[in-house]
């Protein structure tokens, strides 16, 4: 089937015409009758997507997603179902293939088992938006860079911003807050201080919203990300709402994930604020954000430092010239745990996995011997 690339190009979609990728051409050779279109938004009862600038429409999944996710022997785990961003082949009102994903956002789900949960895909831009309010926190920051940068190989990296909203308002000390992510900015993360409301003031971010590109936003409840998304697209699509007087926090307006063509040829994929943020096990603390102090650590007189009282420890010296703050340092020993733990729950999931395919195979194997093979 003919696809109109003109069409899916202004939704995101990566080369000016067929794709540049062996992996992509095979899948959609291997579906000769399929179209590409883009998952846009993403519901509990599935999934809208679009192929083209003009509104998305509902489409059926593949039967194997619409059962429980889990990493159970003939279960598709969440992470390998689709995510708004993702790009998928459609036969008729069907998805029928989820093609390669170039990078994707996870985080671990919150819950008994461990799970993964894909926030969005194919993203070339994450803004990490925080409010120079009573939200304003360096440590979540830090640990939505991790997630961002840490879901380990992908084809392409996306790169992380950090947008300080609320600027404006008269008890927002900029300064203090730009001062005290000194760390963050140390490792190329451009920080922007912003009036969310303001076209003029949010133009610093333009050159990661190129026509092609994909960002999304993340951040807490009230943290801006819809008004934000408001002002790039010049219109009041997305509803806002004020936040709690007491503490800040946002009333979780956004209740779903959408993507959004914006009037320069980008994509913006707003999202509800998350309140829990744990790693997959699979980030990489040095591409997550802390490329400094893994540096350092690797400068320590000891390879097994753990930076608490041993001799030559440059971790700690680091500290004591205050060129590391160290509650960046507590947090990442902090998150690196996390990580570790994650990536312990995610090794035995796999493993389960594993024996359940090997015990499939044994027992098949004992039918054929004493059955014959048909
Ligand atoms: N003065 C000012 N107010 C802002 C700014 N950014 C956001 N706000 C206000 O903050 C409140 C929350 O903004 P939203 O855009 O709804 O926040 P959100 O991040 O989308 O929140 P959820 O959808 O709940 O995740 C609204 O009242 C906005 O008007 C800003 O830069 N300056
Ligand atoms: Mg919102
Ligand atoms: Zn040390």
């Amino acid at each position: 089937m003919k696809s109109d690339f003109t069409a899916l190009r202004v939704i995101g979609w990566p080369w000016a015409g067929e794709p540049d990728d062996a992996a992509w051409r095979e899948m959609m050779a291997a579906h000769p009758q399929a179209r590409p279109a883009r998952v846009v938004e993403q519901h509990r009862s599935g999934y809208i997507v679009a192929d083209g600038p003009d509104a998305g429409f509902a489409v059926e999944s593949l039967p194997e997603w619409q059962r429980p996710a889990g990493y159970r022997k003939g279960t598709t785990s969440a992470e390998q179902r689709a995510a708004v961003g993702d790009w998928v082949l459609l036969e008729g009102g069907r998805i029928v293939a989820l093609l390669p994903r170039r990078s994707a956002i996870k985080r671990g789900a919150a819950g008994e088992h461990y799970r993964q949960q894909v926030i969005a895909a194919n993203i070339d831009t994450v803004l990490v938006v925080c409010g120079l309010d009573g939200d304003f926190n360096p440590r979540r920051i830090e640990r939505y860079l991790l997630l961002v940068n840490g879901g380990g190989a992908q084809p392409a990296a996306s790169q992380p911003i950090v947008v300080l909203t609320k600027a404006d308002k008269e008890d927002s000390d900029v300064q203090a807050a730009v001062d005290a992510l000194a760390g963050v900015a140390g490792q190329d993360v451009p920080v922007f201080a912003v009036n969310a409301k303001d076209r003029d003031s949010v133009a610093a971010l333009d050159p990661w919203l190129q026509a092609g590109m994909t960002a999304v936003l993340v951040g807490s409840s009230g943290a801006g990300k819809s008004t934000l998304t408001n002002t790039l697209l010049g219109t009041e699509k997305m509803k806002t709402a004020g936040v709690r007087e007491s503490d800040a926090r946002g009333r979780h307006t956004t209740t779903h994930r959408a993507l959004i063509p914006l009037p320069s040829g980008a994509c913006l994929i707003d999202t509800p604020g998350m309140r829990e943020l744990k790693p997959t096990g699979e980030e990489n603390l040095a591409e997550g954000g802390f490329a400094d102090i893994e540096a350092l650590a690797g400068q320590c007189r000891f390879r097994d430092c753990r930076h608490a009282r041993e001799p030559g420890c440059a971790v700690r010296a680091a500290i004591e010239a205050g060129t590391l703050d160290p509650q960046r340092f507590a947090n990442y020993l902090k998150l690196r745990d996390e990580v570790a733990g994650a990536a312990d729950r995610l090794a035995t999931r796999l493993a389960q996995k594993a024996t359940a395919k090997v015990q499939g195979k044994a027992l098949h194997k004992r039918l054929d011997d004493k059955y014959g093979k048909d």
